[in-house]
Order: C-alpha cells, then structure tokens, then sequence
C-alpha cells in the first residue's frame, strides 16, 4: 500500500467532509446541516404541515402533562437536563405544569448553540419567569459525560423531537449507553420517537412541496461554499427522500442532474460526479414498540412507560436503569 501523506484539516467539518466525498457511494453527515442557515430552516420545517413530528409530540405532552410530570418529581426536587433544547417550545408545557403543581426543580437546557441559548433563557425568563435556569453550551457528547456530575438529586434527562432518529441502530446505542451510564436508579430519561406508519406520510414530511426541506439538504452544499471554498452549484442536484417500509429508515439523498466536477478549495479536492451518482445525507429512522425495546436493552435501559398520539404516529418513552 502506498504512504498516504498525512492531510491536517482546519476542523471536524472539513475532516469529515473530505471523508464523506471521497467514499463510494459519497455520504455527508446530516449533523453539519446545522449553521444558522440550517437551524433557520429546521424552524420552518417544524412549522410546516407535512412535518407531523412536532405537532404529534406537542399533542402528546399537552394531552399528558399531568401524568409525566407526577411521573418526574421527586420529594427533594429534580434536576430537568435537556439534551438538544432548541427553542424549547415543547418543554415549556411541562414547565409550566411543574410551576403550576408548585414542583421543585431547576432546568438544564444543553444545545451546541450559544444563540439558541440565549434566546431561550429570554423566553423563559417572560414566559415562565417562576422557573430556574442553568443553560449549558456544548456537544451532546461532552455535556453528557457532564451528566453525572448532577448527583444531589433525582435527575430527568429530556430527548425530544425524535432527534435518535438520525442516528444508526448502533449509534442510538451507544448514545443511550452514555446516558445510561450517567444515570442512577432514580433517575429517569424521557425520550421522543417517530412511529412506522404510511409510507407516504413520511415521505411526504421529507419532501414538502413548498421545497424547505430540499434547501434544508441543500445547506451541507452551502455551507462547504461558504466555509471550505467549494464551488458545488446547488441547482445541479435534486434532493431525494425514500422510506423503507420493513427496516423504517427514512434516507435523504442529493442526487447530481448531470457528470460535473466540484472544487473545494480548502481541502484541496477535486471531485467528480457522474450524472445521477449519489450524496447519502441524512436518516431519519422510525421505529415501534419492539425495536425500541431493544434499543434500550442493548444500552442496559427499561422501559417503564409510553405516551402516544391518537394516530400512534409518534410517542414519547420514559425509560429506566
Ligand atoms: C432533527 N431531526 C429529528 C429531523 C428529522 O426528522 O430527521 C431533521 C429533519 N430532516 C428533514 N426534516 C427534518
């Protein structure tokens, strides 16, 4: 084998890219998806019709607030860390039921963006100004080995909006064996999960026709632009949602219209398309009661209980050591 010369690369992004575009077949990692720009249009995509996620969860929690947070407290109080908090729409209705139920507790927002942040602590602090909170910055991985340093009391680790769901089986393993391990027997995770259904309603949550989605899949090509000096055109690649009944994985694609080469400068990268050659970019696995059950036996968890929707299109597990 010949001795590849070590290439030092400016960031994870720039590593993982390099990566991810000269595999066969090419893939880049949804997670990168999130700039401002991606995180603008993952608003708009919770607000849009087609993307039932948000509305069925926000059902889930307002219909049961009462019941989960009785299932949360503790009599010296809880410690609420959120894992992914964003604009925190949907945890606000347990807060104010747990502010409402006269609950002690202080809420631990975690998310990579200082922004997102701030702008929640100002919302909370009109909205709900009754409750405490210690906002977090960081990776999910950091924040979680953090985790276990909140040790005083019942801790409620919070998982909303399906975000397992762009993790691989494995990964999702992995993932809840981290939180696992920072968790004690009192502690309690209560975590989101898109259920199977038609087909065609998942297909159609990932491919609206107003075309938010396709720009959302289309940020990775942006953002290599604009922080790696790529010159990818956009317009030459066609998004592409498919759903797999049997195993439940929801796959984006960019697929290129046409042979064409792309040049990011910074990587120093010349890569070529032919027409109709593949970018996998994203999963979004929904699953059922059985495989989330094993989930959460490989991560050494147990499932105590479930709330879903009408439809059971979606439901929100609280699980256990
Ligand atoms: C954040 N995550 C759970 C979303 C999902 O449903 O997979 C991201 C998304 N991708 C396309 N639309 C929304």
């Amino acid at each position: 084998m010949k001795n590849q010369p070590e290439i030092m690369f400016e960031s994870a992004f720039a590593e993982d890219t390099f990566k991810g575009l000269t595999s066969n077949p090419k893939y880049l990692l949804s997670k990168y998806i999130y700039d401002k720009n991606g995180d603008k249009l993952f608003q708009q995509i919770m607000d849009m019709p087609e993307y039932y996620l948000t509305s069925s969860e926000f059902n889930i929690l307002e219909l049961n607030a009462e019941d989960i947070v009785v299932s949360f407290t503790s009599s010296n109080g809880i410690d609420l860390i959120e894992l992914g908090a964003g604009d925190g729409k949907k945890t606000k209705i347990l807060l104010k039921k747990l502010v409402e139920k006269g609950h002690t507790f202080d809420y631990l927002p975690i998310d990579i963006s200082q922004n997102v942040l701030d702008e929640l602590k100002l919302s909370l602090e009109k909205e709900i100004p009754e409750a405490k909170v210690r906002v977090q910055q960081g990776t999910y991985f950091k924040t979680l080995e953090k985790l276990s340093e909140y040790n005083s009391r019942k801790k409620v680790i919070l998982v909303l909006g399906s975000n397992i769901g762009n993790l691989s089986h494995k990964e999702a393993v992995d993932f809840l064996e981290h939180i696992a391990r920072a968790m004690s027997k009192e502690d309690m995770l209560f975590m989101g999960f898109d259920q199977k259904k038609h087909p065609q309603k998942i297909l159609d949550a990932y491919n609206d026709p107003a075309g938010i989605t396709e720009k959302f899949n289309k940020n990775l090509l942006v953002r290599i632009n604009s922080e790696l000096q790529g010159n990818f055109d956009p317009n030459k690649f066609l998004h592409w949602e498919t759903y797999d009944p049997e195993t439940g994985t929801a796959k984006s694609f960019l697929v290129s219209k046409e042979e064409q080469k792309v040049n990011i400068e910074k990587l120093d990268l010349k890569i070529s398309f032919e027409a109709w050659e593949t970018i996998h970019t994203e999963i979004s696995q929904k699953y059922d009661d059985s495989v989330v059950e094993w989930l959460a036996d490989e991560a050494g968890l147990i499932v105590e209980k479930s709330f879903a929707d009408k439809e059971n299109s979606y439901k929100n597990y609280i699980f256990r050591r």
